[in-house]
């Protein structure tokens, strides 16, 4: 049947096609009136005046401080990637590659098979949660939930719930830093965690040159720098851990055209990294494909930054 959507996507949507089941016909004109009357007041109600996707990834130059620098990138590999997954959290732990999902009703933990895209192993959350960040504590996977201020833990590999935490507020994105869970919550604020009891201790205001960097989403850690998804647009700001000033940004734009997103909500979102191989993913919500792709030094886009120079080892 129908369903109208106003979760977490941003922009106004209908679902009844496909994905998530049929709607008979004849309601289709209702649907699209009630589509246009409700919709244009919810997106201007919904849509923050977000630097990020007015002028691209980050802000414009200002004459004093100049601009954060929009770092060049390459796909060098490109991998099959479940397109129905709205895709909220991404993680290796021991070369295996782990996704969280949400959408209420289709919200899951997978173990993913890099190569095939073939989902390996997969455990669906209750029907009222809504799946959100992923990160590894103490040899566990931790999922948050969004609304609910609570998180799921589970053994790697065969996925098995053992064990639930809360942390109030909103859980969007999660990583780990310097053993602290960081939680995001589509605000500029990042939030720290203990990974013993889940305490706040901390909380890191992110800005670009002072302005506050609203929409943080899906995290990961990378060599000292935070990457967080920007939401909703297709850009990764690269903050730096203890100070919370984006130090520059990464534009997935074009690793996914317009034209080839069959939904409206499929963003950017997940990011995960193997330190063991220093080989950063990404992909999105809905995306087809899941990217690993590498970091260009800013004065020669031909060189790649990863993994050649090792006196400069942040990607
Ligand atoms: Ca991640």
């Amino acid at each position: 049947m129908f369903v109208y959507r106003h979760d977490r996507i941003g922009f106004c949507r209908i679902e009844p096609c496909g994905r998530y089941g049929v709607t008979p016909k004849r309601l289709f004109p209702v649907i699209l009136l009630l589509t246009g009357l409700m919709c244009p007041a919810f997106v201007q109600a919904h849509t923050h005046e977000s630097f990020v996707g007015r002028q691209g990834c980050g802000e414009p130059p200002r004459s004093d401080t100049g601009a954060v620098p929009v770092r060049h990138i390459t796909s060098v590999a490109r991998y099959p990637h479940d397109r129905n997954a709205f895709t909220q959290g991404l993680v290796f732990y021991k070369g295996e590659l782990y996704e969280s999902t949400g959408l209420r009703g289709y919200s899951s933990v997978r173990r993913v098979d890099l190569i095939s895209g073939r989902v390996l192993k997969a455990r669906h959350l209750d029907k009222k949660l809504f799946g959100e960040g992923l990160a590894v504590i103490n040899h566990q996977l931790v999922q948050l939930t969004w609304e609910t201020g609570s998180g799921l833990i589970y053994t790697p590999v065969d996925l098995q719930l053992i064990g639930s935490f809360t942390f109030g507020g909103e859980g969007w994105g999660s990583t780990v830093v310097d053993n602290r869970l960081v939680i995001s919550d589509g605000t500029a604020r990042l939030r720290f965690f203990t990974t013993d009891t889940y305490q706040q201790v901390a909380s890191l205001d992110v800005r670009d040159r002072g302005a506050p960097v609203e929409g943080l989403n899906e995290l990961e850690s990378v060599e000292g720098l935070i990457y967080a998804n920007v939401y909703p647009s297709d850009c990764i700001a690269q903050i730096d851990a203890r100070s919370g000033q984006v130090i520059g940004w990464l534009d997935l734009g074009e690793l996914m055209p317009r034209a080839e997103r069959t939904d409206r909500a499929a963003v950017a979102n997940g990011i995960a990294y193997n330190p063991d191989t220093r080989e950063l993913f990404v992909t999105g919500k809905f995306w087809p494909y899941i990217f690993q792709i590498k970091l260009l030094q800013p004065e020669n886009p031909d060189k790649q930054t990863a993994g050649d120079n090792a006196d400069d080892r942040r990607l």
